[in-house]
């Protein structure tokens, strides 16, 4: 049987005192031990970021990328290996920004990956830029003051829905229990799931920590809300200001994933079938076709 110490690692976390990236780490090994997902059953894939290093705080497989492209990475292994539950965590800079392309890609595919998004509204390793989720006005090195940031913020619920997700839900990292729902409920979806985490930066972004989303959330499913109904869903998806939604916001339950439509993939992960010798005769038809 796995236990919660299964996932421990020795090794201290370098995160400031009061960071948001403690709540998500404590809630994805409590979520992967409830779905009975042993360390060697799933990968996390990171980019780089604060929140990019969780996975060198616990055991289970990891694979850090480059950033903004822990999403290509995963998709390609995932073919490989789809055997292995996939799973990205990564900043809001890293998806929205740099890997803003690929987010869309996987979502439209609905390849069978649990997108997290650490969505703390700033760059955090970077010593604090503005990210693609900044709010209009917020001052940093590269948004200066007087106007701060000009553009307007993604919506990250709406752009997964345009961009034609099966799974979109939005969780915070000061509610532990529920977000450890969400993590659960992202990871069992049937395709991409997208799951954007509120979390504080205390250091950087302060004034989007925890008294804001304290006195601003509230839980969609105590509220009798239904996330099949899509125009709902579009409403939700644009609600943010004194109330803020956290649940899953829009679901399609019918949609097969990516990776079950490949035929290549119907006799089973191909990490598990072998590899054929190729044969002189092979090279020879190869070269006879192409050279
Ligand atoms: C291709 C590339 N561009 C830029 C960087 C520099 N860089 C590293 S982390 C980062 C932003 C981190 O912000 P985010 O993804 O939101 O994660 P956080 O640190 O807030 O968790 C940037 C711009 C890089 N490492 N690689
Ligand atoms: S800089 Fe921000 S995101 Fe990074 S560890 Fe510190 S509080 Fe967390």
């Amino acid at each position: 049987m796995v236990e919660l110490q299964n996932y421990a690692k020795p090794r201290r976390p370098t995160w400031c005192p009061g960071c948001g990236d403690f709540g998500i780490w404590n809630a994805i090994k409590r979520a992967l031990l409830k779905l009975e997902l042993a360390p060697h059953q799933a990968i996390i894939y990171t980019g780089i970021g604060c929140g990019s290093k969780l996975p060198d705080y616990m055991t289970v497989n990891g694979f850090t990328s480059i950033h903004g492209r822990p999403i290509p990475v995963a998709q390609g292994a995932h073919l490989a290996n789809h055997g292995l539950k996939a799973i990205v965590v990564a900043g809001d800079g890293d998806t929205y920004g740099i890997g803003g392309n690929h987010l869309m890609h996987a979502l439209r595919r609905n390849a069978d990956i649990a997108i997290m998004v650490q969505d703390n509204r700033v760059y955090g390793l970077t010593k604090g830029q503005y990210s693609p989720t900044s709010p209009q006005g917020f001052k940093t090195k590269t948004s200066p003051p007087p106007a701060g940031a000009i553009d307007r913020p993604v919506n990250p619920i709406a752009l997964a829905m345009g961009a034609g997700a099966t799974f979109v839900a939005r969780a915070w990292s000061g509610d532990l229990p529920h977000l450890i729902e969400m993590m659960m409920a992202a990871i069992r979806h049937r395709g991409a799931a997208l799951l954007d985490i509120l979390q504080p930066c205390v250091t950087f972004n302060p004034d989007y920590a925890y008294d804001f989303y304290r006195e601003r959330v509230y839980v969609l499913e105590e509220n009798g809300y239904h996330p099949t109904d899509r125009a709902a869903a579009w409403a939700k998806a644009h609600e943010w200001g004194d109330r803020i939604s956290i649940g899953v916001i829009y679901r399609v339950e019918d949609r097969p994933s990516y990776e079950e439509q490949v035929p290549a993939l119907e006799g089973g992960p191909l990490i598990e079938r072998g590899f054929r010798e190729w044969t002189a005769e092979d090279y020879a038809a190869l070269e006879a076709e192409f050279v």
